[in-house]
């Protein structure tokens, strides 16, 4: 793919980011979440792609824009032809409730490589580089400890586990903290969470617990891109995610690689913050009506992270002004 791609990605996230980080605390998550959509939207029509959303914000008739499906590029039907995931806005009640963690995050890869996955639950295990292979979601989640422990070379006790703050999780913090590990409870956002595990300074190890699949096929990309592995089997909730699972091919009884999620030796991915993270930090505005992002860039074919801290004028960008 382009070797540029990525970094009109972090455009395209940058975008999404500032749009919403202005409603930061305003208790409103779906302003927040429409005018990352809008600000994603617009940004992806200025790339000389041919992009398909396969990953969006829902189907047709639920999504007015960065549905399922939707056609989105300045070159459709002539340029690069590419399966884009995104998330305008990962955390959406984050940024409502001025809480931390908020990104905005996309990811392609060519045409047919990324998995359409239903809008239903996934439980998931992921880790980061130097604990692929040490994991296996069959496994008991003590077993699956012991065995990152022993891969990163730490004690139980030095092991944090990442897992969304749900009531379905009440058995899974049970039995982390039986087997001695420690956890950090996350609001929002477990595609942040799983590629937390990617960075020892952020001192995340495993990602553990049932999250959108949607959000699985975007942690898998990113974390391809970053060496990392993750396992996930689709949870549908009500008869009818079930009959859409089936409908769409998924098998339920599968355990989905990154390779099942995200296929193929081409890819990239971005994602900025929105609001204040140990990984990314949040939009911030300065004096002169200047305001930073940060984001971070992959691409898989050379394996580049690059981090990139932008100063954007607000004078020449008053769409994103406060
Ligand atoms: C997670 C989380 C998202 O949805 O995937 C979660 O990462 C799963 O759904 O930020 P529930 O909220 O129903 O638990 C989000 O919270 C929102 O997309």
């Amino acid at each position: 793919m382009d070797r540029n791609l990525p970094v009109n990605l972090g455009r395209v996230t940058e975008a999404a980011s500032l749009a919403s980080a202005k409603f930061l605390g305003q208790g409103d998550k779906n302003k927040a979440d429409g005018a990352a959509v809008d600000a994603m939207r617009r940004m992806f029509d200025t790339l000389n792609i041919d992009g398909t959303v396969v990953i969006g914000e829902g189907e047709m008739d639920e999504a007015p824009m960065l549905y399922i499906g939707e056609n989105i590029g300045r070159a459709i039907g002539s340029g690069l032809a590419i399966d884009i995931a995104v998330d305008p806005l990962d955390g959406t009640l984050s940024v409502a409730n001025g809480l931390p963690n908020a990104i905005s995050v996309v990811g392609v890869a060519p045409k047919g490589c990324l998995l359409h996955a239903p809008d239903t639950y996934m439980e998931k295990i992921a880790v980061g580089p130097k604990a692929k292979g040490s994991v296996d979601i069959h496994k008991s989640v003590k077993e699956n400890i012991e065995n990152v422990a022993k891969a990163l070379h730490k004690d139980v006790d030095d092991i944090t586990v990442v897992v969304l703050d749900r009531p379905r999780h009440d058995k899974l913090i049970k039995e982390i903290r039986e087997a001695g590990a420690r956890i950090k409870m996350i609001s929002d956002g477990d595609v942040l969470g799983a590629i937390s595990t990617c960075f020892d300074y952020t001192n995340v190890d495993i990602l553990m617990g049932i999250g959108g699949a949607p959000e699985g096929v975007i942690s898998a990309v990113a974390l391809k891109c970053l060496g990392g592995e993750q396992q996930g089997i689709l949870k549908p909730v009500t008869e009818e995610q079930k009959r859409r699972c089936i409908e769409m091919g998924a098998d339920l009884e599968k355990v989905y690689t990154i390779d099942d999620m995200a296929k193929g030796n081409e890819m990239s991915f971005a994602a900025t913050g929105v609001s204040y993270g140990e990984l990314l930090q949040g939009v911030k505005y300065m004096e002169n009506n200047t305001a930073s992002t940060h984001t971070l860039i992959l691409r898989l074919e050379t394996g580049t992270i690059r981090f990139i801290e932008s100063i954007h004028k607000l004078d020449k960008k008053p769409e994103y002004a406060k």
